[in-house]
């Protein structure tokens, strides 16, 4: 049993999540309009990965008797000047997405919800993947430069990302 509160709090992350899964769909086909293959795979991960954690808000709340809703979604941007800057807009939104889930976690607290505590401890463990990855993306992108060769090769590495199905349950959308 949690709050209607809590629920409502959880219910809009779930919504924040399914944004964050259309923006780097939006990204994987800009990546792709601009010749860069290995990064719309990227980002084509990281929508499957955004949908999983849509998935576990989802069944979170209707594990806990709440019947979710589904709110109106912002557009998402669909042009880049470069992959430096698509890169730099991911850091900003997970940065975003890491300071929702502290929030969510003082709230939990706050109301000694000891079920969401836990359930949230997994994003504060994922955020940290989640920054760490864009920030190891933009330092190489800063190395190597934003066109040429050195593009040509990050995104070579990037495309070599595949999706890993979490463990213990929670199933992602079919894979593309
Ligand atoms: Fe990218 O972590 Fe969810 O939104």
């Amino acid at each position: 049993m949690i709050s209607a509160k809590m629920a409502d709090s959880l219910n809009k992350q779930m919504n924040l999540e399914l944004f964050s899964a259309h923006l780097y769909l939006s990204m994987s086909s800009c990546a792709n309009e601009m010749g860069l293959k290995g990064t719309a795979t990227w980002f084509l991960v990281q929508y499957q990965e955004e949908m999983v954690h849509v998935m576990k808000f989802y069944r979170y709340l209707v594990d806990q008797g709440i019947n979710v809703g589904f709110l109106a979604s912002k557009a998402v941007p669909n042009s880049y000047a470069s992959l430096l800057e698509m890169f730099e807009k991911t850091l900003a939104h997970e940065r975003m997405i890491t300071s929702c889930i502290n929030n969510l976690l003082e709230q939990a607290v706050k109301e000694k919800d000891h079920a969401s505590q836990v359930f949230l401890q997994w994003f504060i463990t994922e955020q940290i993947e989640e920054e760490n990855n864009d920030r190891d993306i933009i330092a190489r992108l800063k190395l190597v430069g934003t066109a040429g060769q050195g593009l040509l090769m990050v995104d070579a590495e990037l495309g070599q990302r595949v999706f890993t199905p979490p463990p213990g349950g929670t199933q992602p959308i079919p894979l593309v």
